[in-house]
């Protein structure tokens, strides 16, 4: 795979393991050794979180990072015990230190080894010549080796476009902006999260390398036995999530390094971008057509071209001369509108934000101590130092104008960061971010993955102090583990190409393994030309996506769904429709993502860790655990290969039966992709609207599948935006069903939460049901019900308390 572009070669020198460890001392979580002039720290911070830290070169224990959101853990019950070999245990596993030559391994009750050291190469630093010692900014290498373990297979590492499993791979962590955009071949992109998510015999652990250097890993590539991670500088500090299930790692994972906000309602629904609708009366046009055309959509994406020469917090007077009205204007569509903010300050004496960055010295410097500039869209510009914290606070006040003329959320590009000399490239390592007054300033070498973050999170922070009782909307392309607390990433710029379908599944995949769940790639893709078999596939796939948005670059040909007539139109406008519908399922799962860290979009793997076949199942994917989705990746074509896995699915178009594992072929014609349904896990669905809010969302539909045997689902609901939810007011229900060949007994568990939704019914609609039933009741009284043709409709009232429903057949 192709490394690339900026990524420094690894410094030549020579590795040296640790060697014998002395007990320095220890408290109720943490024991610390010296090992010549390094201290090794291991604490126990949840039962089944370690946290590990090397210092080399006498530097003091630091775990400071703009990865971690947590760092007062509760007290743990650990044991200590042991001098030479020695063990801290908590109630789920055991940190297994060897003094000898300083080795760390982990195992639990049930005698499973992992993230064990590998016994010859263990950790250590690279020892530099001393010309190179001199150079080197952050000191010198460091390296982590682990023992894989029989069977082990890698997963996660962040933003990856090639398959799910990464065994036998190398993986590069540096943030770049491609050239010309990015293909499967192509190793670090965009974002890094350098985070490995392993199974072996069906469980899992997973490593974070907390490091924001350039960062590299070995999985098991160039020795089938041993697994590598290392770093260009700074310290080796990792934790170890002990699982044993994939859910359990993610949930702590996000734990340590923030959850996914609570997104406003309105972000869910279908989204329309292009680089650029060039004016006022270009985006009155494309709002027109959504409504005329009757295709659901709730953004429309303002792209570079609005600002009055690309000036950051400006706006182009001539092709937007009243930002305000025509928000106004499209609010009362039923839109919102959403403005590109990119890092690049244009250096122009005339122009009051560069100014105000240089009188409060708010930018990167070089070494020599002068403004650091560099090309970008504006032409020469200056760079925020993100690190400071005075200067996120000032970019944030920026944003004021905007949210004042009613901009909805805002959008962080270029912010790797990408520059234009040379083509394409990032800040050179020695760059320097002086960082507040409390700071030691940091190069740029040691920082450059957090960039990103760091600018998304200046965006969430300061949209939080504007519009303190709404949810900020803030996109990101750059950024690093952690990021998803500040912002949804969506993938940058791929291709109009049918490879890049399948792509995407996988790229998803790999952030929600990783912490980001909420993600998007560009639907239709970015670059080339689109044509209307390609959209109305990807449009298929694209609507499944925790993010959906439709965008495309400058010159090609428009994209938007209805360019390409019929039957692409139609198709186009059942599927964002069936979105629209389906959006009471995505609250109830970015909610559960928002508690847990659960994916959104999953891989199977996620829900069947002990079935092997699902390790490279990534042409498909499940949404929550009760939809798995299979695209169609090729033009012409109309029938694909399917796993199911364990379980009974039915065909959401036709309500055929399967009971997994079984390999389907499915037939796919356009506007009915291979979706299943799982049994008896009820969706939740909304009726029909143009936009969210159009009307209430009455009545609730709630789709089930019956087959033998029990299922759950929940619904969650709240207000959609602002924070009443955190206080309680919030509607959470269990909905169960068990069904056997005398019948089907469902129950909407009484309610969670203090919310009362807007509406005063929901319909229970079964399919799949082969005869009409004798009688069907609500809390033992005759209910209203109708039957046709394997459907069967109950209608509930809307209620808090319990309803229990039995169908009699
Ligand atoms: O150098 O703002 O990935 O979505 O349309 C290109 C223009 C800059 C790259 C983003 C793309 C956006 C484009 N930007």
């Amino acid at each position: 795979m192709a490394e690339i572009f900026e990524s420094p070669p690894t410094q030549e020198g020579h590795y040296k393991p640790l060697g014998r460890a002395k007990l320095l001392d220890h408290d109720e979580r943490s024991i610390r050794m010296g090992v010549s002039s390094a201290t090794v720290e291991v604490t126990a911070l949840a039962p089944d979180l370690f946290r590990v830290g090397m210092f080399p070169e006498g530097r003091p224990p630091d775990y400071a990072s703009e990865a971690i959101e947590k760092e007062d853990w509760e007290p743990v019950a650990v044991e200590m015990s042991g001098e030479e070999e020695i063990s801290l245990s908590t109630e789920a596993a055991t940190a297994h230190i060897s003094l000898g030559s300083l080795r760390i391994s982990f195992f639990d009750p049930s005698g499973r080894v992992f993230a064990a050291d590998d016994e010859e190469l263990g950790m250590g630093v690279v020892e530099l010549p001393e010309a190179d010692v001199f150079s080197a900014p952050s000191g010198s290498p460091v390296r982590l080796y682990k023992r894989r373990e029989e069977g082990e297979r890698y997963f996660g590492c962040g933003e990856r476009t090639s398959g799910l499993d990464k065994t036998g791979s190398h993986q590069v962590f540096w943030n770049v902006d491609p050239p010309s955009g990015h293909t499967a071949s192509f190793n670090n992109i965009y974002s890094s999260i350098p985070f490995t998510l392993s199974l072996a015999g069906g469980r899992a652990h997973g490593l974070f390398f907390d490091n924001t250097h350039r960062v590299d890993f070995d999985l098991a590539k160039a020795d089938e036995d041993r697994a590598y991670y290392g770093a260009e500088g700074g310290n080796v500090v990792y934790y170890v999530f002990c699982g044993p299930t994939p859910k359990d790692v993610l949930d702590r994972y996000t734990e340590l390094t923030g959850r996914t906000p609570m997104p406003p309602m309105w972000s869910l629904g279908n989204q329309q971008c292009r680089y650029s609708y060039i004016d006022e009366d270009e985006v009155r046009k494309v709002a027109r057509n959504f409504r005329e055309r009757d295709i659901p959509c709730d953004t429309l994406y303002l792209d570079i071209d609005y600002m009055d020469g690309y000036r950051v917090f400006t706006w182009n007077g001539e092709s937007f001369p009243d930002p305000e009205r025509l928000m106004a204007e499209l609010k009362g569509q039923g839109f919102n509108v959403v403005t590109i903010v990119d890092p690049g300050v244009k250096i122009d004496l005339n122009y009051p934000v560069y100014v105000e960055g240089r009188e409060r010295d708010l930018y990167c410097k070089t070494v020599e101590g002068e403004e650091f500039h560099n090309v970008v869209w504006p032409g020469m510009c200056a760079f925020p130092d993100f690190t400071n914290p005075e200067t996120r606070e000032w970019w944030g006040e920026n944003l004021r104008a905007l949210v004042d003329e009613g901009v909805a959320g805002i959008w962080c590009d270029m912010n790797e960061p990408s520059l234009f000399v040379p083509r394409q490239s990032t800040m050179p390592g020695d760059v320097v971010h002086p960082g507040g007054p409390e700071d030691e300033p940091k190069y740029h070498a040691q920082i450059h993955n957090t960039y990103g973050s760091l600018m998304a999170r200046s965006v969430r922070e300061g949209l939080l102090r504007l519009r303190s009782d709404e949810r900020p909307f803030v996109i990101t392309r750059a950024g690093y583990a952690g990021l998803q607390r500040h912002a949804l990433q969506w993938t940058g710029d791929n291709s109009s190409w049918w490879e890049h379908i399948w792509m995407s599944m996988p790229q998803l995949q790999n952030l929600g393994l990783s912490g980001v769940a909420w993600a998007g790639v560009d639907i239709g893709g970015f670059f080339d030309d689109c044509n209307g078999e390609l959209l109305a596939r990807f449009t298929e796939f694209g609507v499944f996506q925790p993010f959906c948005r439709n965008h495309s670059m400058k010159e090609t040909i428009h994209q938007e769904p209805w360019v390409f007539g019929e039957p692409y139109e139609s198709v186009c406008r059942k599927m964002i429709k069936l979105r629209q519908r389906l959006l009471p399922y995505f609250y109830a799962l970015f909610e559960e993502c928002h508690r847990t860290g659960a994916p959104i979009l999953r891989p199977l793997l996620f829900e069947y860790p002990e079935d092997e076949t699902t390790y490279n199942a990534d042409d498909e994917f499940l949404l929550g655990s009760a939809l798995l989705v299979a695209p169609i990746t090729r033009p012409g074509i109309e029938h694909r290969h399917v796993y199911l896995p364990q379980g009974t699915w039915f065909h959401y178009w036709t309500g055929g039966r399967f009971d997994g594992p079984a390999h389907v072929l499915a037939h796919a014609p356009l506007g009915e992709p291979a979706l299943y349904v799982r049994a008896n896990t009820a969706i939740p669905m909304w009726p029909e609207m143009k936009h969210i809010g159009e009307r209430p969302t009455d009545p609730l539909t709630l789709l089930l599948y019956p087959a033998e045997g029990a299922g759950e689902s929940v619904l969650y609901e709240d207000a959609g935006n602002g924070f009443g939810y955190e206080r309680g007011e919030y509607a959470r229900r269990r909905v169960t069903c068990r069904a056997s060949e005398a019948g089907i007994s469902v129950s909407l568990k009484e309610q969670e939460g203090s919310f009362v939704p807007e509406r005063s019914s929901v319909y229970l609609e079964f399919r799949g049901i082969s005869a009409r039933p004798q009688n069907v009741s609500v809390n033992g009284e005759e209910a209203d019900w109708r039957y046709e043709e394997g459907r069967l409709v109950v209608a509930l009232a809307e209620s808090a308390g319990e309803t229990r429903v039995e169908v009699r057949v």
